[in-house]
């Protein structure tokens, strides 16, 4: 894979999250987009955060499917094929149109999580998943990938302390055994290792505020027509 281009000339920009279970990127896309719709000189500025798999009525029920385990006898190509599907209905009625109209677009996942899962963890070549990256995301690709690096042990703790608030089950692939989520935590360092120009690895341990922090000081250091006229700001 090469690097991408940063800051395309697009009004807004796409940004991606990525990491382990429990890392807390659904914490942190939360606060970065509340920052980046502070806006600048010229008003608010319209953000949209949206996840993957999912984030379109139609991806979100290949996701239901697919986190419910009903692929998995199938193996990881086919659950691969499934989230590409998803990822083509989410890029062309969500986040095409909205980077179109200069929105910033804060996703939570995209294609580095099958990468990650299916590829590095799940044992499917490279190769198939970059063909398959071609023909699905084409050029949409981010802006800028906040991995956020956290060690494996430390995010499953976070994820079924949550899940056990919420009185709910570990999905499809929290119940993975340790091992497969720490092929994960190599998996996205080297993608961030392989394409500094596009990643930036945020170290997931400190707390929220810290988190934060940090994640705002990458935007705006990376894509800098973003951030808000106070780089520090709640
Ligand atoms: N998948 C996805 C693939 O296999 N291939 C693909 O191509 C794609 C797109 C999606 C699953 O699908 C897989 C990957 C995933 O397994 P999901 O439910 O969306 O499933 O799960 P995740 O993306 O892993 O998200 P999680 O909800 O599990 O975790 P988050 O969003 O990273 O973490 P968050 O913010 O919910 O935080 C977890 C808990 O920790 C606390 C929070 O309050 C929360 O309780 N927390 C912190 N605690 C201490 N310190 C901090 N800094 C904290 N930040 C958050």
């Amino acid at each position: 894979m090469t690097d991408a281009p940063i800051a395309t000339g697009r009004a807004g920009g796409f940004i991606t999250f990525e990491g382990g279970e429990g890392a807390g990127k659904s914490t942190q896309i939360a606060r970065l987009a509340a920052w980046l719709r502070a806006g600048t000189e010229g008003g608010p500025r319209e953000v949209v955060t949206t996840r993957e798999p999912g984030g379109s009525p139609r991806a979100e029920r290949i996701r239901a499917a697919v986190l419910s385990g009903i692929a998995k006898p199938h193996g990881p190509f086919a659950e691969a094929l499934l989230f590409a599907a998803a990822r083509l209905d989410h890029l062309s009625t969500l986040i095409r149109p909205s980077l179109a109209r200069g929105a910033v677009v804060v996703c939570d996942r995209f294609s580095d999580s099958t990468r990650a899962y299916q590829g590095a963890a799940g044992g499917l070549e490279p190769e198939t998943l970059s063909a398959l990256e071609r023909v699905v995301v084409g050029p949409t690709r981010p802006d800028l990938t906040l991995i956020l690096d956290l060690a494996p042990e430390i995010g499953l703790a976070r994820a079924r302390q949550r899940d056990r608030a919420a009185a709910s089950a570990p999905d499809r692939f929290e119940a993975e055994a340790l091992d497969f989520h720490q092929r994960l935590r190599a998996a996205f360092r080297a993608i961030a290792e392989a394409e500094p120009g596009r990643c930036v690895v945020i170290d997931a341990q400190a707390t929220p505020d810290a988190v934060a922090r940090a994640v705002r000081a990458a935007v705006a250091a990376r894509l800098p027509h973003l951030a808000p006229g106070v780089s520090d700001a709640a």
